[in-house]
Formats: C-alpha cells, structure tokens, sequence
C-alpha cells in the first residue's frame, strides 16, 4: 500500500510502470543462512545485505540453473558442468547493466558484456559431474562458456573472461 501511493499522483502509463516496478521489488531474496558463496555488489536493485545481494549454495542452486557438457582448457576429458545461469543470477539481483566485473577470491577479474549471458547460456560451474568443484581446482564456483558447442569461443578474449575461484560479481 505505501509502497504505491506515488503510482496515485500520476497519469495512467506512469501507473503501469509503477506496478511493475514494485511487482519486480517485492521479489527481493530474503537474507542467506548459510556460508555467503557470492556477492552481488554495486547497482543493483534486490539487495537483500546492506546494499549488495549475498547467495549461500542452496540459494545459487535455486536460480535457473544451465547444463553444459563440453571440455575446456583447464579441466581433463569432456565433463558434465552445472550451475547457475548468470542471465538468472542477473536477473534475481535487478541488475539493468551491459558489464559486470566478475571478480575471483585471488585478485583475479574480468569485464564481460552481459549480452554473452543471453547469447551462449554462460553458467557459474558449481558441479562437475554431479559433484562439487573444489577451490583448489577451479570452484567454488567458475564462469563456463559452451566451448564445445561454440568453438568459436576458444580465443583469448573468452578465456579472459572464464574467471575461476569466482566470490563476487560487481555491476558498475
Ligand atoms: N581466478 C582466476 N581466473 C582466471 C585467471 C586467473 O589468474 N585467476 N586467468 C584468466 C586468464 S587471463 C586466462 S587466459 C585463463 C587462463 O588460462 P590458461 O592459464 O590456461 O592460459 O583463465 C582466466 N581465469
Ligand atoms: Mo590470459
């Protein structure tokens, strides 16, 4: 009710849009209650910490979540990788942005277009056949382009942006 009493002052169209806006607020997540895997920082528009979104693993395992079977440059055979969609994760924490800046546990980061996300179903690899990925190896979790599908994406400029040990991803 309070939220929407702006929506009364104005004209018709102003009203829908209004609506829409606070139908897409009301669907903040609530705070984490496990051990925080990611950290959604900068502008965005569902924070559910402070100002930033924080994801513990049962709350990335409930976005949509993508399957990519394909080798890569830094894991052994053709595997079986699970994970959040980064287009859903976007998507949870109101992000309206063309860039995020994925940024590693390591000093490690990269810029990458939003648009990727749309194009090749990019997930945050969380699971590889069936198990967790250890930090040790590229988790907890690591940015997975669908290499096999699309060997165009074996360049510099993708490996650039497959960010392993991947903690946070920030919206300028
Ligand atoms: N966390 C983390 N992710 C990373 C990096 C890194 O140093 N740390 N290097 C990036 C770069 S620059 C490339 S080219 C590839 C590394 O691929 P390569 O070492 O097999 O060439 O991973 C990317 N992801
Ligand atoms: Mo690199």
């Amino acid at each position: 009710m309070h939220a929407l009493w702006p929506c009364r002052a104005v004209l018709t169209l102003s009203l829908l849009l209004c609506s829409i806006t606070t139908a897409a607020l009301a669907e903040s997540l609530p705070p984490p209650e496990g051990e925080v895997l990611l950290r959604v920082t900068g502008d965005l528009d569902h924070p559910n910490v402070g100002a930033e979104l924080h994801l513990d693993r049962a709350m990335l395992m409930a976005l949509d979540q993508g399957v990519i079977e394909t080798s890569t440059p830094w894991t052994e055979g053709v595997g079986r990788f699970e994970g959040p969609l980064l287009r859903a994760l976007l998507e949870v924490a109101g992000v309206d942005s063309e860039h995020v800046r994925i940024r590693a546990l390591n000093d490690y980061e990269a810029e990458v277009p939003v648009a990727d996300f749309h194009q090749y179903g990019v997930i945050l690899a969380m699971k590889r056949d069936g198990a967790p990925i250890a930090v040790r190896d590229l988790g907890p979790m690591f940015v997975l382009y669908p290499f096999d599908e699309h060997p165009e994406l074996l360049n510099e400029t993708i490996r650039h942006r497959s960010v392993w040990h991947v903690g946070s991803v920030h919206v300028p």
